[in-house]
């Protein structure tokens, strides 16, 4: 059974979750309605320029690269002007949401090559943490990578199975996967030390730092088995990355990895901690 977009609005409204659910189409879009304050601006400016500063020197270049090809942070962003441009790159596209939205039409946007961006900005008070995913995180860390052939395969990709791994029992694993690689996934660029990719850590001021450069970060080469068994927690500095050799490894194990058959095969297995993997 499906949420409806009403009882999904009561329930976010019930945990305090802060976007306006009321005008929600049935797939969760709404209108990113391009009004923001002055505040909220400048908000998006100091965040910018602030972790600009840490990704040009942590982030890998198809990152970096991707900024550059879609020019983004003066000013926060027109998704229908991105859209544009990444249409042109490789065939995505953004949408609006007004935060989180169910996993079911998450997916469904992501297997038609949509990505889902909250359309407002945390507050002044909430520039180094916020419990929600906002616009900061959304856009600032997923999308510039998008503009990547090999990686926007794989989100589409992603899109796609989820749905089968959830019905053999995978729901956790297939969560883990995003997780330890579009959140928080490092990987290796030729001739460079380690940097980072995934987008839980280009928008967090001080896990950016401590994943790639801290000598107590847990570095684990990247293992698409391993990944779907080791647990995570949501709200702590991860106790292990995983590390790409590079963004073809992710295809290469996404098409070789058939993963329902990972998801049958572990799922009543106990799973794996990162502290010891
Ligand atoms: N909604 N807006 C938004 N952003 C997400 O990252 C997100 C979501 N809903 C579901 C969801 N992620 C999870 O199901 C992940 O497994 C991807
Ligand atoms: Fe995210």
């Amino acid at each position: 059974m499906e949420i409806s977009v009403q009882d999904y609005a009561r329930e976010c409204a019930e945990q305090g979750l802060r976007g306006d659910y009321s005008r929600c189409r049935s797939d969760f879009t709404v209108e990113q309605s391009y009004d923001y304050s002055e505040a909220a601006q400048q908000v998006w400016r100091r965040l910018c320029d602030r972790q600009t500063k840490l990704t040009e020197r942590l982030a890998h270049r198809s990152y970096l690269d991707g900024v550059a090809a879609l020019g983004l942070l003066e000013r926060i962003p027109d998704f229908d002007e991105v859209s544009d441009a990444l249409r042109r790159l490789t065939g995505w596209e953004i949408v609006a949401v007004p935060g989180l939205i169910p996993a079911a039409p998450f997916f469904d946007h992501l297997a038609n090559r949509r990505f889902p961006v909250t359309n407002w900005l945390r507050s002044p008070e909430e520039l180094d943490y916020i419990v929600e995913p906002d616009m900061f995180h959304d856009f600032f860390g997923h999308v510039p990578i998008l503009t990547q052939p090999v990686f926007a395969d794989f989100m589409q990709m992603y899109g796609r199975t989820a749905e089968k791994v959830i019905a053999a029992g995978g729901a956790e694993m297939i969560t883990r996967l995003y997780w330890y690689t579009a959140e928080y996934g490092l990987m290796r660029e030729p001739g460079q030390p380690l940097k980072a990719f995934g987008a839980g850590l280009m928008s967090s001021f001080t896990e950016l730092r401590f994943a790639v450069e801290s000598p107590d970060a847990h570095h684990v080469p990247f293992d698409i088995e391993t990944v779907m068994r080791t647990t995570y927690e949501i709200d702590k500095f991860q106790r292990a990355y995983f590390v790409l050799p590079s963004f073809d490894a992710l295809r290469d194990a996404f098409d070789a990895g058939d993963l329902v058959r990972i998801a049958r095969r572990w799922k009543d297995a106990p799973a794996l901690d990162p502290a010891t993997i």
